[in-house]
């Protein structure tokens, strides 16, 4: 904790809410008050440490509510550990993610916790929080959730993808989701329909297709959209509110649409992959188009209308990463000649603020939607708020001062990420983090690194704040 004061002068505070220009004064790791620039009240405040944000927006840190850091996949694992990746955040004006514990089959709920707690402990530069994958729901998984929930862990990834790995059967679903209706729990789910894509898996390899496009091809849409479907009407037997992660199809976002225009609590994230890539990445050749395979997979580049204009409607509510990095050499060339080998993930917890405040300059979102999707409602969505996501008196000091005019080219040159491509590589972008504070303290200071390995705190979540 920080016991300094310190007064960020002179700024645009956006928040989801307002924009105002207005000094904000920290003390002790959270936000102590907020007034306007040249009031009586800001110009009475004295601080240890003045911040010159005039020219400069003042927004919360960013909350990352889909990450994987050292993710065991495809017999390899996620390149960022917790220490990189959370620096990477950080450098990317995210201050908070929460990360995806993994029950192994066969295994609890608590041992697979308790290893993800201490792969983070210690190490993070940003804080932290945990969601809890199910890969075995039973009756002592299911009891286990109840626990899981008091304990600070309050959402479940379930998976109708990834047979004989991740996934559970619509039975199982149902139970989680009846169990998550009585504890509070959110259920967040992988929807595509894993059974079908295996078999077309399979003849695709039988019949010599074994480019990294095919993974997309076989992936089909409306296998995404029918796993939609049946999560939404599955989620409607139980009587339980459901969260759809990485969205990447016209047709998916339809589903999710007709669901809420019914007032059902069904929710949808989306990912900046989804909205700035396409399969024409997937296509690109000599197996370069492998470090663009993850799932659910990149879309003709006419679907990211329907992402946007959810986005702008609130049909999705939400942009994660879903960062979970593998670097080309070594890692993603493990699918060589058989694209079903590749690690599945894409890298982009660094640059998730910078390429929706360029969506904003396109004219995609407005400034406070980009902080409503990045920040705002995520940590509401996850029990984080307002603790985290906004800029008010109480909150944790978690501050970016963004510079809205500086101009970047994201690259594998530059990035913090602990992966030897950037998805963006060579996109323009308007717009930087100039500097960071979390809880109070100072981790990125004018594009300088003055964070630690272990600053970042483990925060426990209470359950969903956004349910109708
Ligand atoms: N999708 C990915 O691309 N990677 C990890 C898990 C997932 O569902
Ligand atoms: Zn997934
Ligand atoms: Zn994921």
């Amino acid at each position: 904790m920080s016991s300094a004061r310190t007064l960020i002068r002179g700024g645009l505070v956006i928040t989801a809410a307002d924009e105002i220009h207005a000094d904000v004064l920290t003390e002790d790791g959270r936000i102590a008050a907020l007034a306007a620039h040249g009031s009586a009240a800001a110009e009475s405040w004295t601080a240890d440490r003045v911040i010159d944000a005039t020219g400069r927006y003042v927004i919360p840190g960013g909350v990352d509510a889909h990450t994987h850091m050292e993710l065991p996949f495809g017999g390899t694992s996620a390149s960022d550990t917790f220490e990189t990746g959370t620096r990477a955040a950080a450098w990317g004006g995210t201050t908070t993610i929460v990360d995806f514990a993994v029950q192994s089959v066969g295994h609890s709920l608590r041992a697979g916790l308790d290893a993800w707690y201490a792969k983070a402990d210690g190490v993070c530069a940003v804080d932290y929080g945990f969601h809890m994958i199910l890969s075995d729901v039973d009756e002592r998984s299911l009891k286990e959730m109840d626990r899981l929930v008091e304990e600070g862990v309050t959402s479940f990834k379930l998976f109708m993808a990834y047979p004989g790995v991740f996934y559970s059967d619509d039975g199982r679903i149902l139970r989680a989701m009846q169990r998550s209706a009585r504890n509070g729990g959110l259920i967040m789910m992988h929807a595509e329909n894993g059974i079908a894509i295996d078999v077309l898996v399979e003849q695709a390899l039988a019949e010599g297709r074994t480019d990294p496009r095919y993974h997309g091809e076989v992936r089909k849409v409306v296998l995404e959209a029918e796993a939609t479907h049946r999560a939404i009407q599955l989620a409607r037997v139980a009587g339980a509110p459901l969260y759809v992660v990485h969205v990447s199809a016209d047709e998916a976002v339809a589903e999710i649409t007709a669901a809420r225009d019914k007032g059902l609590n069904v929710f949808g994230e989306t990912c900046p992959q989804y909205l700035f890539l396409s399969t024409d990445q997937l296509a690109e050749p000599d197996f370069e188009g492998a470090k663009y395979v993850c799932s659910t997979p990149l879309r003709p580049k006419e679907h990211q209308a329907a992402l946007w204009r959810g986005l702008r409607t609130n049909d999705l509510q939400v942009v994660s990463t879903d960062h979970c990095p593998f670097c080309f050499t070594g890692q993603k060339e493990l699918g060589r000649g058989d694209f079903s080998k590749i690690p599945n993930g894409l890298p982009g917890v660094e640059n998730r603020m910078d390429l929706l405040h360029q969506a904003v300059l396109d004219g995609h979102l407005t400034r406070r939607r980009w902080i409503e999707i990045a920040c705002a409602t995520p940590a509401r969505m996850f029990g984080l708020y307002p603790r985290k996501g906004t800029i008010a008196p109480g909150a944790d000091a978690d501050i970016v001062i963004y510079d809205p005019h500086a101009e970047q080219t994201l690259s594998v040159t530059t990035h913090h990420m602990n992966v030897d491509y950037n998805a963006y590589e060579g996109r323009r972008i308007t717009g930087q983090v100039e500097t960071v504070l979390s809880r109070g303290e100072v981790v990125i200071d004018q594009r300088t690194y003055t964070g630690r390995a272990g600053h970042g705190r483990y925060i426990p979540r209470g359950t969903c704040q956004y349910l109708v």
